[in-house]
């Protein structure tokens, strides 16, 4: 296999993603770190050799770069235990990693990423407005998550899949940006069933 360098910011969950799909599968990264708070994905030389849309993670394989967190982990492991072989459970899989982009990582991570990271205190006037808003659908991402658990252990089928590792980046840490997990036992039950997973590592390793 080629050499995969991550370029990552650790404490976003959309790196996370890459790792805790990689380091399920054994496949070594390396890693390279960016504070997004200081603007360091931005630079010229970020943006004309790593991503041009100026943002991280990006999964760099040999000389080749690929910006898109659920895109690096579907590298990674799309030839794996963790991407169902039936076709329909495979669809099934990218419905929620799309569900993950466009319902839940819009909103609960940025709720995140502003009350924990930038500080309430920071936000302009715009963010101010949006924050209710998000918090709203942050919840009702993670209610639908919750029902949909109800009676089942992962998302699709009856093992861990791509899915699963997608949605409990941002999940796990939601208590960061004021969501209360007690709320969505089901949600819980599957936090606690991802992090007991043989080679599991946690967003801080
Ligand atoms: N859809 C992208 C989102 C990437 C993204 O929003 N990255 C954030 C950190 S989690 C970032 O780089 N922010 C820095 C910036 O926008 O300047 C993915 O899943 O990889």
């Amino acid at each position: 296999m080629e050499k995969l360098i991550l370029h990552e910011d650790w404490v976003s969950g959309n790196c996370y993603k890459i790792r805790l799909t990689a380091a399920l599968l054994g496949i070594p990264l390396e890693r390279r770190q960016y504070d997004v708070l200081k603007a360091e994905t931005r630079t010229e030389a970020f943006l004309t050799q790593v991503n041009a849309n100026g943002r991280i993670p990006v999964l760099q394989v040999g000389d080749r770069f690929l910006p898109e967190s659920n895109a690096a982990c579907w590298y990674l492991a799309s030839r794996s235990p963790l991407v169902p072989d039936d076709r329909f459970e495979q669809a099934d899989m990218l419905r929620w990693m799309f569900f993950e982009q466009y319902n839940h990582e819009p909103n609960v991570a940025t709720v995140r990423f502003w009350t924990a990271f930038v500080g309430l205190e920071n936000l302009s006037e715009a963010q101010h407005a949006m924050l209710p808003g998000k918090r709203v659908a942050g919840e009702a991402a993670l209610k639908l998550m919750d029902d949909h658990l109800a009676g089942r252990d992962y998302f699709v089928g009856a093992s861990l899949t791509l899915a699963d590792i997608c949605l409990y980046a941002y999940t796990h840490v939601a208590e960061g940006g004021g969501f209360d997990l007690d709320a969505y036992p089901h949600v819980q039950a599957w936090l606690g069933r991802v992090a007991g997973l043989p080679n599991y590592i946690g967003i801080g390793a």
